[in-house]
């Protein structure tokens, strides 16, 4: 049996479920088996016409996963793995998404999910105890749980820029990327935005250009991220491990065990010493690079030691000297923002049919019939390719018009920034969960980790409940408002909020500038769900 995507199944029509999830990415396929598991009627509603979230929307050309094969796999089956054969260190999305597709005919969800369903209310009816659910195909359910798989990277985002209707040629966002591909060869192209899409994309899209101009507002750290074939050998020895793996990598940080972090702080290494260490963690590819010593996120001397390095290393590849000005980072801490793993990004630039246009200095003013203005220049182009990013964390949760205990609107509610206990719940809103909320170590972390690590806590939690005739749980006021102050605190201890990112919700105009992921890392988060759930709950109100 080949593992391509496959059509969804047909659906009984019942309007009620014991609980309804949002998503069919990694996170509400894995949730969908679990509940079921359980005994309760579950119904997953998705936009796509298939299983994957993000690896189903984001099929830009280069879309490669940052964290590696051998740990971006679900850990809780071992015939999954053992039945998987990953090809490459870091998998490429059409990899990842046919891997998607042998879990859900392996596991036959597919029975449970509407597709082509994009939900756009949930209601709490507080007589009842049951969320009334809304799609834009007219469905209209009750359910007991509402859990919000929505993805952190997952409502698209192309910036509000004049004219952008007019353009007469080809739009693309690198989020929404047709599944059919698109060839740009003989094309002048535009790619705007240098994130992680912009940056495996790039080097792409100059192979079949006749054209491209890549237009960057912020410069950003990117290195090479190694990627190589997996040798049988290593793909067949971590299947031996991978159970084991799996609970280690919940012991650490990042969820991730391919590197170790270095606890000594940079001053107590000689400079040698923390060359070394830099530069080992360079060519090792990846994140290695930030845990080349204990303080390079939390103090500016010792932050600035690794983003010295990276720029030596990084202007080591760019040929023109006026280029190097534009590309190399000096605005911002190194890694405060996603740092990018590219393939030949830097030395796209040396191509003589690519150029790069800063549009810090000289923002797009608008998008003419046959170009992007910018400077008060119009650079023509075919085809423009959005690589500008998400309305990330909130945007996917907050595109459902979510009402809660007393009419109280969760849009309301998060206006100056998200609130949630733990990154699971909010209070007001009673059996409403969201798997890697804000307020969770979500995108700091391997994300399938952070996943798996939700959806138990949330699938023993509604074990407890059903088991104990408990009708409702919702975070309390008080353990919310602990959480957020917590949440804000380990932030501020950090070098994160110095940068205009995503994490921030800086990308979005208007949108409250607060740091949104959980910055103590999986392992600490880890040990407190634990707590919070052999004490009954604590935290939380449980309603009879
Ligand atoms: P990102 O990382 O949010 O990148 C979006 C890019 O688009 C970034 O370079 C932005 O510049 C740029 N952008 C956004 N709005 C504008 C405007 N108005 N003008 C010019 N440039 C703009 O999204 P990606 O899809 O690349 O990556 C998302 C995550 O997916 C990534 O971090 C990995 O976790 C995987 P800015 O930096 O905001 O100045």
């Amino acid at each position: 049996m080949t593992h391509e995507e496959s059509p969804g199944s047909q659906i009984n029509g019942a309007s009620r479920f014991d609980a309804v999830i949002v998503g069919a990415g990694f996170a509400g396929m894995y949730m969908l088996h679990r509940l079921r598991a359980l005994g309760l009627s579950v119904r997953v509603f998705e936009t796509g016409d298939g299983v994957g979230g993000t690896w189903y929307w984001n099929r830009y050309p280069g879309a490669r996963c940052d964290v590696e094969s051998l740990e971006y796999q679900y850990g809780f089956s071992d015939d999954i793995q053992r039945e998987w054969d990953w090809t490459e260190r870091y998998a490429a999305q059409p990899e990842i998404l046919r891997y998607q597709n042998y879990v859900a005919d392996k596991l036959d969800l597919r029975k449970d999910i509407q597709f082509s369903t994009r939900v756009t209310s949930a209601d709490y009816d507080a007589r009842s105890g049951e969320w009334t659910v809304e799609t834009d195909r007219g469905d209209h359910v009750q359910t007991r749980f509402c859990i919000m798989a929505t993805g952190c990277l997952s409502a698209a985002r192309i910036p509000d820029f004049p004219g952008v209707r007019d353009f007469e040629g080809e739009t693309y966002h690198t989020g929404a990327w047709p599944h059919e591909g698109v060839d740009f060869t003989g094309k002048r192209v535009g790619v705007i935005g240098t994130g992680s899409s912009g940056i495996q994309s790039t080097p792409i899209i100059a192979e079949q250009a006749s054209h491209l101009t890549v237009f960057q507002r912020t410069a950003n750290f990117t290195l090479p991220a190694g990627n190589r074939p997996l040798s049988p050998e290593e793909v067949r020895k971590s299947k031996e491990t991978l159970l084991a793996d799996r609970e280690h990598a919940r012991q650490t940080p990042g969820g991730l065990i391919c590197f170790e972090y270095n606890e000594a702080l940079a001053e107590e290494m000689t400079p040698e010493a923390r060359e070394k260490e830099l530069s080992d963690r360079w060519t090792q590819g990846g994140f290695a690079f930030l845990g080349s010593y204990g303080d390079i996120m939390a103090t500016p001397e010792a932050n600035d030691i690794a983003a010295d390095f990276a720029r030596a290393q990084m202007r080591a590849v760019i040929k023109d000297p006026a280029i190097v000005d534009i590309l190399l980072p000096d605005d911002h801490p190194v890694g405060v923002k996603r740092l990018c793993l590219d393939t030949h990004y830097l030395e796209t630039f040396n191509l003589p049919h690519v150029d790069i246009v800063d549009v810090r200095a000289a923002p797009i003013e608008r998008i003419s019939r046959s170009g992007i203005v910018s400077g008060g220049r119009e650079y023509e182009v075919d085809a423009i390719v959005f690589a500008t990013g998400f309305d990330a964390m909130t945007g996917a949760i907050l595109g459902v018009d979510i009402t809660g205990r007393d009419g109280m609107k969760l849009r309301d509610k998060w206006a100056a920034g998200p609130r949630t206990y733990l990154g699971l719940g909010s209070a007001g809103f009673p059996n409403l969960f969201f798997i890697t909320g804000p307020g969770s170590p979500s995108v700091l972390s391997n994300m399938i980790v952070s996943i798996e690590q939700h959806v138990d806590w949330i699938t023993d939690c509604l074990s407890r409940l059903t088991s104990g005739n408990i009708r409702s749980i919702e975070a309390t006021p008080d353990a919310e408002d602990q959480w957020v102050a917590h949440v804000n605190e380990l932030a501020g201890e950090t070098l994160y909020p110095q940068a205009n990112s995503w994490y921030m919700g800086a990308n979005i105009p208007g949108k409250p500038r607060v740091f949104m992921p959980y910055t103590g890392g999986v392992d600490v988060y880890g040990q407190k769900l634990d707590e919070v759930a052999q004490a009954d709950y604590e935290g939380f109100r449980l309603g009879a």
